[in-house]
Order: structure tokens, then sequence, then C-alpha cells
């Protein structure tokens, strides 16, 4: 007799959902209290949303005998970044109308709103349905935002990927008409809408959806701005003559991990094969439908399909797929990646349009004393014709501008304060730094990261100008816990929070996105992690090799050891 499983308790919540549904309309009315039932706070994740609470007030709240004052995140999908100014428009109004009065580009090329409160959740999906938005499967056991950088200056082959990109997307989003029946009374503007009769059956996830959360990220090299590696299943786009062909196939990535659980760890994708480009949309299904049936549902903690596939091996997985495909994969074919973050300023696409790719500080929009960045990039949306475009680094590119619209728009930003070159005003860490939200709205964050990265830099980068380093791209990146969501575990240098105000120092991922870094010191306040940079730094300044990035130098000079998989990240 088959062992019996022990289904976590997610997946019995899932299962007797009715598709998503749950009691979360009862749930929402429900004026007694500012949360959901217990049951829907899992559920409304596949929607696009999680209850959370403003943690700088819980604990003066519970002082005065007061339930917490909950909200909610709202993660607003769009697929490899692309939105028009009618939509930043949109998210622009619904962030002061309903949210905390600002924007979160998230590390997946995501808006994110917060402070939502329950009785305004519904006005507020609404007011981006309107602008051809939404928010299903921004979060839960699903596909989530497909990644891609449409670097509009790069090439066509950029344009081909972006079309796979948004057709990847579609084919997996969740058939389930909840969304629609619960915020948009069954009705859309949006054509993802599904059809009669196809609103309870899910073809692709079944009843209980995935296991866990699945990503996708797709890149044309030398570009790894989307850290492909990083992700469930990346694509690496294989052009000639400049039309794309194909993408290499990578399996198996991601981040996350628990302190004190070394069977938890980070992994980068491995490659498996090539396959055309009209194949791809197929594959993705095919590699969905494997994590579905064979991810661990017991245990969410070894539930990506990281742990499948070093459960069951690679060899095994490739001939599932084949199997499933009917076809074999052919030979991954040569490519090389150069980096992983963003350009800054003015650039020209092969077809004369113009673009600008700006810094925004922890992808939060938002204004500041000296920086009206929300309100800038507001007047600029009112007239621009071209479109704004988010990277998975927190930046952001106004892209296609029209070349009578190039002098309002710099005159827009520098009216506001908002730098145009961010290479003349910032230093290269800085400019390259992600640091993910942690406090005051995410429930899981042991320290800060996003508030408190631009004070840690602001001393680090007294450092980098005595070593004369400022131009140099150095990748930083910091998160309030080992989860992972600012990727740590492939900056050059990584500061994961341990407790309030203490972090962990990682050291030595590749600058391209393809190498993890390692444990350095753990428990280092501010004090501390400029002490331990600072040698580093100054050796990096003075014994580097030409054109040799910060992490590959670490490792030459035997700081630490190279992570080759994720297996051996903890040795
Ligand atoms: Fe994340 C959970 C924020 C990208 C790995 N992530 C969370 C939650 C929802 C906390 C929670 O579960 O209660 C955070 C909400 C904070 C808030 O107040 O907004 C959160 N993650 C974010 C964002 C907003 C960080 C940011 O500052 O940009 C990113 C939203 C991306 C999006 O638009 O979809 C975000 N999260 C990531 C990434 C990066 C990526 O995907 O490239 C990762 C690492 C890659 C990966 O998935 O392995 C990531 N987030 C996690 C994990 C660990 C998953 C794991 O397998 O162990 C959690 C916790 C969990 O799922 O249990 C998590
Ligand atoms: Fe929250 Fe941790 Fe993700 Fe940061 S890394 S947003 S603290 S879950």
């Amino acid at each position: 007799m088959a062992d019996t499983i022990k289904l976590s308790e997610v997946e019995h919540v899932k299962d007797a959902s009715n598709y998503l549904r749950g009691t979360l309309a009862e749930s929402v009315k429900n004026p007694i209290t500012g949360a959901l039932f217990p049951d829907d706070t899992h559920l409304i994740k596949f929607h696009g949303s999680y209850q959370q609470t403003d943690r700088d007030l819980d604990s003066e709240r519970k002082h005065q005998k007061l339930e917490p004052l909950y909200s909610f995140m709202i993660r607003v999908r769009v697929p490899g970044g692309v939105a028009s100014s009618a939509q930043w428009l949109r998210m622009d109004e619904l962030a002061d109308a309903y949210g905390n009065h600002t924007l979160k580009l998230t590390t997946r090329q995501a808006f994110q709103l917060h402070g939502v409160l329950k009785r305004d959740l519904k006005e507020t999906i609404q007011g981006f349905n309107d602008a051809l938005l939404d928010s299903i499967a921004g979060c839960g056991d699903v596909n989530r935002n497909v990644m891609f950088n449409p670097n509009p200056h790069q090439s066509r082959v950029h344009e081909q990927v972006y079309a796979v990109t948004q057709a990847i997307s579609a084919h997996l989003t969740p058939r389930t008409a909840a969304y629609w029946e619960l915020w948009l009374n069954g009705e859309s503007a949006y054509s993802c809408v599904p059809n009669e009769g196809e609103g309870d059956f899910e073809p692709i996830y079944g009843k209980t959806y995935l296991p866990r959360k699945f990503k996708i990220a797709l890149a044309v090299p030398p570009y790894n701005d989307t850290d492909i590696f990083a992700n469930d299943l990346g694509l690496i786009a294989i052009e000639e003559h400049g039309e794309l062909l194909g993408f290499n196939v990578a399996v198996g990535g991601g981040m996350g991990m628990t302190f004190g659980m070394p069977d938890t760890y980070p992994r980068l994708a491995d490659i498996i094969g090539y396959i055309p480009a009209d194949q791809v949309v197929d594959v993705c299904e095919k590699i969905v439908t494997i994590q579905r049936d064979w991810g661990n549902r017991e245990n969410r903690k070894f539930s990506r399909l990281k742990y499948t596939l070093d459960r069951v091996g690679l060899d095994v997985f490739k001939q599932e797929l084949n199997h499933r495909l009917g076809f074999a994969l052919e030979a991954a074919r040569p490519y090389t990646f150069r980096s992983s973050g963003d350009a800054f300023g003015w650039s020209t696409g092969p077809d004369g349009a113009r673009h600008l790719t700006l810094f925004v500080e922890g992808g939060r929009i938002q204004d500041l004393p000296g920086n009206q960045l929300k309100t800038a990039l507001r007047n600029i949306a009112h007239f621009h014709t071209g479109d704004f475009r988010l990277t998975g680094n927190q930046n952001l590119i106004l892209a296609n501008v029209a070349p009578e619209h190039l002098l309002s728009i710099q005159a827009i930003l520098s009216e506001n304060g908002v730098p145009v070159e961010a290479n003349e005003v910032h230093t290269g860490l800085r400019r390259g730094a992600l640091a993910c939200v942690a406090l005051n709205t995410c429930s899981l964050a042991f320290a800060e990261a996003e508030r408190y990265l631009p004070k840690l830099l602001d001393r680090l980068e007294q450092v980098i100008r005595q070593q004369g380093l400022s131009q140099d791209e150095i990748i930083l990146r910091m998160t309030g816990c080992p989860n992972g969501c600012a990727r740590p575990y492939l900056g050059e240098i990584g500061l994961v929070g341990r407790a309030v105000g203490r972090y962990n120092l990682y050291l030595g991922a590749a600058f391209n996105g393809e190498r993890l870094n390692k444990l350095y010191r753990e428990m280092l306040d501010e004090d501390g992690i400029v002490q331990e940079l600072t040698p580093l730094l100054a050796d990096y300044a003075q014994n580097r090799q030409p054109q040799e990035s910060f992490g590959d130098f670490l490792i030459r000079q035997g700081y630490v050891q190279p992570t080759t998989h994720g297996l051996n990240f903890h040795q």
C-alpha cells in the first residue's frame, strides 16, 4: 500500500475552495474586522493580494487592546514590465486614493500597492482593471509575473521575445472565474476573462493548483537583467542574424532558504537543452505540469521545483519532459551573459527611438523632499506617447520618447529634482543595489531592507569614493530575511537580515548572475558591515586584474570559495 501523504494545510484550503472562491465574498464584506477569515488569507494570494499589518504600529495597538492595523498589499502583474502611460496614471491615482501614496516597482517587474483597506479592495481592483491591468496570479501557487526586460534600445529580437513572454503569461494564467466574480461583478474590460463554461476548470493546474509558486524569466544574451537562473524556469534567447531562433531551457532556480535548516538552500537553474521558438509555450506548460504532479505537497519548505529536481535527479526530469512533449530537447546552444544590471540614462534604439532609464532607489515611486519622482512621472504620463517599462532591477525606462517630448521630459525631471543621468550622481554601488520591501509591511522580515539600505550606502559610498571605485559596477543586494526577494545570493555583496539591525554577509556571486555567493560573516551590525567591507574594497582597488569583477576578485584572492551548486551553498 502506498504511504499515506499528509498534505499541508494550504492544500486542504485550495481543495475546498471551489477554484479559489472560499468564503472570500463573506470575508471581504464582514464589517467586524479589517481582516479576512483565516483560510481566505491563503486564497486571496492567488488574487494577487496579501493581508498585512503595519508592523511599526503592532505593539502600540496591542497595548491599546486594538486589533492590528490590517491592510492589503496588491501586486499588479505586468508581463515583461511594459505599461502604458494610461496604466501608469491609473496606478498613481490608486496609490493616492486607496494606498499609502507610493508605488513599489518589484524585483519581478510588477507594481505593488501597499496599505489598501479591506473595504477598498474591490474599488482598487476595479480601478486597475479599467486600465486593462490585473492582479490574478500576482501571488499564490501558480505561475507568477513572467519576466523579460524588453530593453527597447537593444534589438528586434527583444520585440520577438517580448511577444513570447506575453504568450507564456496568457497561457499559464489561471482560468477560474473567481477573480472576475469576486472583484469585478463578473464583468471585465480585460481580454483574459474566461469564456462561458470555462471558469471552473483549470486545464493546466487542476483544482489544487501547484504545490508552490512558480517563476519564469526570459533574457536575451549578453544581458541577464532578469536573473533567469533564479527562476524555476529560465529561457535564454538564441538568435541568428538578428532573428529569434529558439531558447536554451534552464530549470530549478530559486533563492529562498530558512536559517538553521541546511537542507533548504538557494539554487541556480540548470540548463537542460534547447528548443525552437514555436515550441516554447508547450515546453513551459509541460514543465509546470511535471512540477504540479511531482512537487512536494506535504511540506511547503521543500515544494519548489529546485527540491523536486534534486530529489528525482536531472536525468529523470529530462526523460519525463521529453516523454510529455513527445520529442527530445536538443543540445543547448552557446551563449554568453555579460551582466545582470541596467544601463542608465538616455539611449537610442536601432530604429532611432529614444529611451531613458531612470534609477529608482529601492523601486519605490514616491515624493521625497528634493526628489519628487512620483509627481514628475505623473506629469510625464499626461503627455508621454511611449511607454513605461519596469525592469527586474526595480528601475524604470521611459521608452519610445517622441522627439518633441525630449526637452519637456528632461525639464520636468530636473524641476522635480530627479537625476536624469544616474551615472553622474550616484556611485556604481548604489545604482546596482536592490532591496526588498521588508519592514514595515512584510510579515516575514527580521530586519530592515528598503528603508535602511540608502543610509548604509551613504557610509559605504565614502569608502567606495576613497578607493576610487565610484564608477565601478558592484552588485549589492539586501533583504530583511533569508527568503531572498531581492535575490541576495546573487549579490557580489549580499546582506541578509537575521535580527533587527543584524545581517549575514555573503560574498562572491558572479557579475552576470551565473554563480551564487557564499556566507562570509554572520550577525554584523552597521559598523561591522563597513569594517568588513572596507579592506576588501581597498584590496580590490589595488590588486584587481583588468575587467575583473568584485565577485570574481574575492574568489581569486581566496576570501570565499566559489559556490558551484545550490547543494554546496552552505559548505
Ligand atoms: Fe518575495 C514572500 C515581496 C520577489 C522569494 N515576498 C514574499 C512576501 C509576499 C511576504 C509574505 O509571504 O508574507 C513579501 C511581501 C512584502 C511586501 O510587504 O510587499 C515579498 N518578493 C517580494 C517583492 C515585492 C520584493 C521587492 O521588494 O521587490 C518581490 C515581488 C515580485 C513580484 O512582483 O512577483 C518579491 N520573492 C521575490 C523573489 C525574486 C524573484 O522572484 O526574482 C524571490 C526569490 C526567488 C524565488 O522565488 O526563489 C522571492 N518571497 C520569496 C519567498 C521564498 C520562496 C521560497 O521558495 O522559499 C517568500 C516566502 C514564501 O513564499 O514562503 C516570499
Ligand atoms: Fe519580506 Fe523576506 Fe521577502 Fe524581504 S526577503 S520582502 S523580508 S519575505
